[in-house]
């Protein structure tokens, strides 16, 4: 198999079990900053949980250019610098965004962008420690929905290093799904401060995710997507029942969220209007 350059722009927890994952086949760089970068720098990236191991992979603060491919992992509202930062260096790269949220593909508009979805939970343990605690699914596709060979090589790569990942057709509906399902998960368990398997052990919870589901679903109708988001909610928190979500592990830091991303184009909808503003005051906090 060709190997290939792969830079993780935003390697935080997500990002760095994807590169982990992605450097058993593949050239990785981890770009990330802080605490994370000097623990990797020094010790290498320890993966425990679904991926296990001291990866020695290389890690930098600034995006180098050069590469073949680079994954998207920095947090919706940090898109805009990332952008800033990547068109620096830019020639030809093909980027890929797994970014949770809404409108992320569109502000991506002057790269060649394959958009992605990934369902994969993954927690920060401490700097240049993380768990990949939920194995979840990952698709991509072109924007088009084209089926292109390049997609096809891209998934082959990804899934013989261990990201099991398919080839979909309608990559831009599927991050609208996949929104859809954060904006139930990620704001109960930021509430509550549970972990995304408590949500289906609960009937109290259960049956919030169900009200809030199906409004989701009847939104979703409207854009012409017909799907269940409440069976997608219960594959998505059984396969990362022990994982914090996103929104959470954001909480309990005293970081921003990602909730104008997630519930916010939800919004109209009475129920994911108090929602999105419990997180923003939550966020305050
Ligand atoms: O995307 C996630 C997130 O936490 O943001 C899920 C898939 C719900 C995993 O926790």
């Amino acid at each position: 198999m060709k190997k290939i350059r792969v830079a993780v722009f935003g390697a935080g927890s997500l990002g760095s079990v994807l590169g982990a994952i992605l450097a058993k086949r593949n050239d990785v760089l981890l770009i990330t900053r802080g605490e994370h970068y000097r623990a990797i720098k020094e010790n290498g990236l320890r993966v425990e949980g679904f991926t296990e191991g001291l990866f020695n992979i290389p890690v930098a603060e600034h995006y180098p250019g050069g590469y073949d491919i680079i994954i998207l992992a920095v947090k919706a509202y940090q898109t805009e610098e990332a952008i800033r930062e990547i068109k620096m260096e830019y020639k030809d790269e093909i980027l890929i965004t797994f970014q949770n949220g809404v409108g992320i593909v569109d502000m991506l508009k002057d790269f060649d962008v394959i958009p992605g979805v990934t369902t994969h939970g993954a927690m920060l343990i401490s700097p240049g420690i993380v768990k990949h605690a939920g194995y979840g699914d990952t698709f991509i596709g072109e924007k088009s929905g084209e089926l292109t060979e390049r997609v096809f090589e891209i998934a082959k790569n990804f899934t013989e290093s261990g990201l099991k990942t398919e080839v979909v057709n309608d990559i831009m509906e599927r991050r609208w799904v996949k929104a859809a399902v954060n904006a139930v998960i990620n704001p109960l368990t930021a509430i509550f401060s549970i972990k995304n398997g408590e949500i289906w052990n609960d009937d109290n919870l259960r049956s919030i995710a169900k009200c809030m589901s199906e409004e989701l679903s009847l939104f979703l109708q409207k854009k012409g997507i017909n799907e269940d988001v409440y069976s997608l909610v219960q594959d998505v928190v059984l396969k990362t029942r022990d994982n914090e979500s996103s929104m959470l592990q954001d909480i309990k830091r005293g970081r921003k969220t990602e909730a104008d991303y997630i519930i916010k184009p939800f919004s109209n909808s009475k129920c994911m209007y108090i929602l999105y503003k419990m997180i923003k005051y939550l966020e305050k906090g």
